[in-house]
């Protein structure tokens, strides 16, 4: 049942601090709350309070829907030259042994694994390789959509793209359209971590600064690509550096208005050089994704990254706020099994995706990476039902 404005005005109208009180009535009256009301929140808000609120909000956009999609990752490689403190995935200097690159062909033929299943999307994403270049990845779209072409390309974060453009002495406007040509079609959210410098020179001081991140999405919003933007929360931060984080992405949207989704992404601390800092708490997790819905209004999409959370905390997360699980993944990707996360080898089928969204008694949407609805598996079932039915008369 969706939530109604009487139920959620009583749950306010009980909470005992007037500053809270207010922020929660902005919200209702669709009123943009400010960066002091987003601290205060994490600061003094329960999490049934902030949680009640993210689910009207979310059920006001969305209804019960809850996004996903079929896709699959491939990682170019681990190898990297940057070293970022939580990164439990990366070789280059220590375990060289344990690396990977993988070839155009090799790329390819992951790929042509999935010729005979309905995956909409591939999700290129890797380490800073320091041979790779602008030209072997624009040239391993190019053998992709030449294979199969209606299967979306998202791929590389401004970490590999600085990195790439600068060496080839293209600008980021010339960069963004070569590998536009080439058939990049949307870039994931990664590589934004904390932006505020405070943080950002302690736990990856030598990879593309926040500017530098911006400048490649606004880029890429200006020549109509759409994309997705991360935080990666819960360890060194302060809540003021998660609403700074947040609030320069509400800014760059209000500008462009081409970010699809927002992905707060939980520090997983196994296997890394921040492996002392302690992981959030599971209420902790929730208030992040439920302050999130509130504070990015002009963001369309939550999204709950399955493989990092764990599938059943993704789950959990459809009731404050979020709407969105990103996709069945076929146990392609290796960088959160690596850094402690319990889905070792993350991989779901969609009837299991399904499952858990209907369990969480949502509406289960197969999207494409641009957010158009595919299949309505609620309905589909009804309508398996009926030719069911009629099979029997
Ligand atoms: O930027 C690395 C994170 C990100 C750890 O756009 C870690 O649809 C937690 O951005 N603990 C890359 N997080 C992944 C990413 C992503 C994933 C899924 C979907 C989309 C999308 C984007 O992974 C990095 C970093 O923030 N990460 N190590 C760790 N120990
Ligand atoms: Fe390299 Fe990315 Fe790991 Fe940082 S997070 S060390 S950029 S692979």
């Amino acid at each position: 049942m969706l939530a109604d404005i009487k139920n959620i005005k009583a749950i306010v109208d009980a909470e005992k601090n007037t500053s809270l009180k207010e922020i929660a009535y902005k919200i209702l009256d669709n009123k943009r709350i400010s960066f002091d009301e987003g601290v205060m929140l994490f600061e003094h808000a329960s999490l049934s309070f902030v949680g009640s609120l993210a689910n009207f909000v979310r059920e006001k956009k969305h209804g019960n829907k809850t996004f996903f999609n079929r896709n699959f990752h491939i990682e170019p490689t681990n190898i990297c030259v940057f070293s970022c403190k939580f990164c439990s995935y990366s070789r280059l200097y220590a375990h060289r042994e344990e690396g990977w690159e993988l070839s155009i062909d090799d790329m390819l033929n992951i790929v042509k694994k999935y010729d005979n299943q309905p995956v909409t999307e591939v999700h290129i994403v890797g380490g800073v390789h320091p041979k790779l270049d602008v030209h072997f990845f624009a040239n391993t779209i190019k053998a992709i959509k030449a294979h199969r072409p209606e299967l979306h390309v998202k791929g590389f974060t401004p970490v590999e793209l600085e990195y790439m453009f600068r060496k080839a002495k293209m600008t980021v406007e010339e960069g963004m359209q070569f590998l536009k040509d080439a058939g990049l079609q949307s870039l994931p959210g990664g590589g934004a971590e904390i932006f505020h410098p405070e943080i950002r020179t302690k736990i990856c001081e030598d990879k593309v600064d926040a500017e530098g991140w911006l400048k490649i999405h606004k880029a890429a919003h200006q020549i109509g690509m759409h994309t997705n933007a991360t935080m990666l929360y819960g360890h060194i931060e302060k809540y003021w550096h998660r609403v700074h984080h947040m609030e320069t992405l509400r800014q760059l949207q209000d500008e462009t208005n081409g970010f699809n989704t927002f992905i707060p992404l939980k520090f997983r601390n196994k296997n890394n050089e921040m492996s002392d800092v302690p992981e959030s708490s599971v209420v902790e997790d929730m208030r992040m994704y439920a302050i999130a819905r509130l504070y990015m209004d002009n963001f369309p999409h939550i999204k709950a990254y399955w493989p990092m959370l764990g599938r059943q905390n993704a789950q959990l997360t459809l009731s404050f706020g979020v709407d969105d699980m990103d996709g069945t993944i076929d146990d392609t990707t290796k960088i959160y099994s690596m850094a402690g996360s319990e889905e070792q080898s993350p991989s779901m089928t969609t009837e299991e995706l399904v499952r858990l969204i209907q369990q969480a008694k949502r509406i289960p949407i197969e999207r494409d990476t641009l957010y158009n609805e595919l299949i309505n598996y609620n309905t589909l079932e009804k309508e398996n039902t009926i030719i069911a039915d009629e099979a029997v008369i």
